[in-house]
């Protein structure tokens, strides 16, 4: 039973109606009148369906204003006492589910199946584990202390899960919080504001800020912030190292990937193109881990390409609140614009491009490459949509070298029936993360992050944890005295 009832749907429509004069910033336990409104569209349907305030210095500055009055004393709380607001938080969140994945979808375009199966459910997991954590926290973390404000800037992909992976360990930490959710999807972060109010959530705790890249601009260079997270391209990940150089700020970047998925001769073949359907046909590509390039064993690389090629006839491009929808809008026409051009791009350097379908507007069918050349376009750039190379290989050694031929590091994925084998190449390739005969699974118990161009620290786990504290200098060891 998957797809929105209709009442999911009107509970939406009447939220949005709701806020039909705009939103403001969420400031310190409230909303802002709104101002200098920007317009938010459903990708799908290319219709304006709510206005958002644009962020100015003067708001930035008053949310960092609350989050440092309240920091203090939600620090002080017990972590017993953090934590039962964090499970309060984790609760409403859950009651509000249904709605929280329709509101998603229309404003991302991502399928219904999508929000309501993986996001928002990872999104109270993620609550949960957190709130744990507070529990536990200072025995976990001796002589720990949170960092004080956080600023945190998170992407469009996902955009209400990227918003549980930064604040909730920030929470629990005893940090407060100053986020800016994408321009082109802030809905479900101010939703997430009122379920914060109407959950308890002492004010000033959690602050949300909307605008773009100017208002994450200010942000990310308050004086008033502590520590600086974000989410989103390595372009815009160096510019933020830049501006913070020398600050004090502690940061951490999860940037772009172009992440190998390697099957081997072994591998269970039917398995591994599922694999590719929820690595790199999931969320339309638009995933930052995405399984990029196939690289597959020459022997069987005829027969997976055929079976690759029929399932991807197989699925369905269309209306993201259709329940039997695979693959929905790209989130925004610019974004789409980028896809076409990288693809046409690789199709000028002689790679041969397969296709499935997709209705006109914002939407691009999924897509399979051949005939790549290492050094050209579709083989090295971050295409962010359904988009993926297929690049044959003789040996296991050929398989870790092509993998690890990119400027990126965030994940991989290894497919083979040999478990040794996998591990083996599992440990040879530079990445954060590697599944084994999986792909694109998270947990929020695990740590998450990139090498090289893919950013660095860890999100999700004890690592994740641990970047949102500030750690006592190790003691100096005693000198040895003579007996
Ligand atoms: O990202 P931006 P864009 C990659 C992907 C995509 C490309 C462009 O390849 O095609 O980036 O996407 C805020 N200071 N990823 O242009 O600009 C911005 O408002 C502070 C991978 O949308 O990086 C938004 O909230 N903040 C990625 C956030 O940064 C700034 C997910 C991300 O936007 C800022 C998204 C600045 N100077 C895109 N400029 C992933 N790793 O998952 C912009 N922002």
């Amino acid at each position: 039973e998957y797809g929105p009832a209709p009442e999911d749907s009107a509970i939406v429509r009447d939220w949005l109606a709701c806020h039909e004069a705009g939103f403001g910033h969420f400031i310190d336990g409230g909303f802002t009148k709104p101002s200098d409104p920007f317009e938010v569209t459903n990708p799908a349907t290319g219709k304006v369906i709510a206005r958002v305030s644009q962020g100015a210095a003067t708001d930035v500055d008053a949310a960092v204003k609350a989050a440092r009055a309240a920091q203090p004393k939600w620090a002080a709380l017990s972590g017993h006492d953090r934590a039962r607001h964090l499970y309060a938080l984790a609760r409403h969140i859950q009651q509000h589910a249904r709605f929280l994945a329709v509101l998603e979808t229309i404003d991302n375009g991502k399928p219904i199946r999508e929000s309501r199966d993986i996001d928002i459910p990872l999104v109270i997991r993620h609550f949960y584990h957190h709130a744990g954590w507070a529990e536990i926290m200072a025995d976990e973390f001796p002589g720990a202390t949170p960092h004080g404000v956080c600023g945190q800037v998170i992407p469009w992909n996902f955009p209400l899960l990227m918003l549980a992976w930064k604040v909730a360990p920030a929470l629990a930490a005893g940090n407060s919080v100053v986020l800016k959710p994408a321009e082109y999807t802030p809905l479900t972060a101010l939703a997430l504001a009122e379920i914060a109010r109407e959950a308890g959530l002492p004010k000033g705790v959690l602050n949300i800020v909307t605008g773009d890249g100017e208002t994450g601009a200010l942000i990310t260079g308050h004086d008033g912030i502590d520590k600086v997270a974000f989410t989103g391209s390595t372009e815009v990940g160096r510019l933020i190292r830049r501006q913070i150089a020398g600050s004090g700020k502690a940061l951490t970047l999860e940037l772009g990937g172009k992440s190998p998925f390697i099957v081997f001769a072994d591998a269970d073949l039917d398995a591994a193109v599922e694999g590719v359907v929820d690595s790199i046909w999931f969320n339309q590509g638009q995933v930052c881990c995405a399984g990029s390039r196939i690289l597959v064993a020459e022997s069987v690389a005829a027969r997976f390409t055929e079976l690759l090629s029929r399932r991807m006839e197989t699925l369905i491009t269309g209306d993201p609140l259709e329940k039997s929808t695979d693959i929905g809008a790209i989130v925004h026409p610019v974004q789409l614009a980028r896809i076409r051009s990288l693809v046409e791009r690789g199709r000028a350097e002689g790679a041969q491009i397969h296709q499935g379908s997709a209705p006109s507007g914002c939407f691009y069918p999924p897509t399979f490459v051949t005939e790549v050349e290492p050094a050209s376009t579709l083989a090295t750039e971050e295409v962010f949509g359904p988009v993926v190379t297929l690049t044959p290989f003789r040996t296991p050694e050929d398989a870790v070298a092509l993998a690890n031929n990119t400027r990126y590091g965030l994940a991989g994925s290894v497919w083979s029936e040999n478990i040794n084998l996998a591990i083996d190449i599992a440990a040879k390739i530079k990445a954060g993360v590697i599944w084994i005969n999986s792909a694109n699974l998270f947990d929020a118990g695990a740590g998450f992050g990139g090498y090289r161009e893919s950013g660095f620290g860890r999100e999700g786990g004890r690592e994740g944890m641990s970047a949102y504290l500030r750690h006592p200098a190790p003691r100096a060891k005693k000198p040895e005295t003579a007996p």
